[in-house]
């Protein structure tokens, strides 16, 4: 029976992957970040998506922090994993712009931190890193695996150090690699995400628990899958033969505005736009229900990430299976629904 180590297994990404290597028969490790609030023995039903595990035998969670190498080597000493999948990340770009020193921490050095862990303990474990389309920065749409790296942010610039740290140790033999994942979302993203800002937003607005929803550039485009699509290109990586490094995207770019339009027809909100720029408005029966607040920009811009993810697609037999429509269908569904429940 194999068994794998996930660093932030609470996060959307570490939560869906958990649950495809235990449906797998895998045994899972999964490493968060302790706090005092947590009762030891009850950590799962501290962190909404990971609450469905609590209970399940094969699931084991670790707690341990990048920031930390000591914490790291004890798990990996306690796990000693075939695979290894690193998602435990400082993930918020805007936020790295006014926290670089901890990002760099966490995105960088703490891949040196559990490369080396990894390699003094279990130097035959399979390693994933998750790499980023942020560190295309503004590189010429559509971006794949030649295409330069340019970062913008000190988030891509810390998470282009961690993918050069993993060719260097596959150069020395080790098999790592780095899956270049485009923007993936989904029921369980973050809250200060655009999608999910998005969807939880217009939920709260059409059940007249907020009136307005405050947000940044509206222009800037992504390429938009579902994590759970994603997070089986994380595991097909490591089940290839020889350690290479993929482009993941759907291979579509839409803007944030479009995003808003989708989820608004789900909940048959017709927006109707005025204005433009920071004095744009999206309005709804004629009240303002989308504003502009400038201090969501970021300092610089990626301003569209459209990937190539062909090679993926052959070599992998990997292909995304929800596309941007469902995608904004299903999160605007979920938080209709949980709003609903939560009352407020
Ligand atoms: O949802 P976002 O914060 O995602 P971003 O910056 O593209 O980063 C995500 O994708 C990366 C892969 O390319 C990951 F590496 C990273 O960890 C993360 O998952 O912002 C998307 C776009 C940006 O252009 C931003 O300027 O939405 C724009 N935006 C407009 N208003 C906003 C807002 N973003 C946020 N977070 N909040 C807003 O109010």
């Amino acid at each position: 029976m194999q068994t794998a180590l996930i660093t932030g297994v609470a996060g959307q990404d570490g939560s869906y992957l958990a649950d495809l290597l235990l449906e797998k028969g895998y045994t899972v490790y999964g490493m968060y970040v302790a706090s005092t609030r947590m009762n030891s023995s009850q950590v799962c039903l501290a962190f909404d998506n990971i609450k469905h595990l609590h209970g399940n035998k094969q699931f084991i969670p670790v707690s341990g922090n990048l920031m930390d190498l000591r914490s790291v080597e004890i798990v990996i000493e306690q796990a000693k994993p075939d695979e290894i999948y690193n998602l435990a990340a400082q993930s918020h770009v805007k936020r790295s712009e006014t926290e670089p020193e901890v990002t760099r921490n966490t995105n960088a050095y703490g891949v040196d931190r559990i490369l080396y862990a990894a390699r003094k303990i279990v130097p035959n474990a399979k390693f994933y890193q998750a790499s980023t389309s942020e560190m295309f920065g503004n590189a010429k749409a559509p971006q794949d695996e030649n295409t330069p790296f340019a970062p913008v942010s000190p988030y891509g610039e810390a998470k282009l150090f961690a993918h050069q740290l993993v060719k260097d140790n596959r150069e020395k033999g080790f098999f790592t690699v780095g899956g270049i994942l485009f923007n993936h979302e989904s029921e369980r993203r973050g809250m200060s995400f655009v999608t999910r800002k998005i969807t939880y937003g217009l939920a709260g607005i059409k059940l007249g628990f907020e009136n307005h929803l405050s947000l940044g550039n509206l222009d800037a485009k992504r390429d938009w899958g579902h994590s759970k699509d994603y997070v089986r290109a994380m595991w097909l990586m490591l089940q290839n033969k020889t350690p290479i490094d993929y482009v993941i995207s759907t291979g579509e770019t839409h803007s944030v505005r479009e995003f808003i339009e989708a989820a608004a027809q789900v909940l048959d909100i017709n927006i109707e736009w005025k204005g433009a720029g920071v004095e744009e408005i999206g309005m709804w029966n004629n009240k303002p229900i989308i504003k502009i607040d400038q201090s969501f920009y970021r300092t610089r811009e990626i301003n569209v990430l459209c990937g190539n993810s062909a090679k993926a697609q052959n070599e992998l037999g990997w292909k995304p299976e929800i596309g941007f429509k469902k995608l904004a269908e299903m999160m605007t569904k979920n938080d209709l629904s949980l709003r609903n429940k939560q009352g407020y």
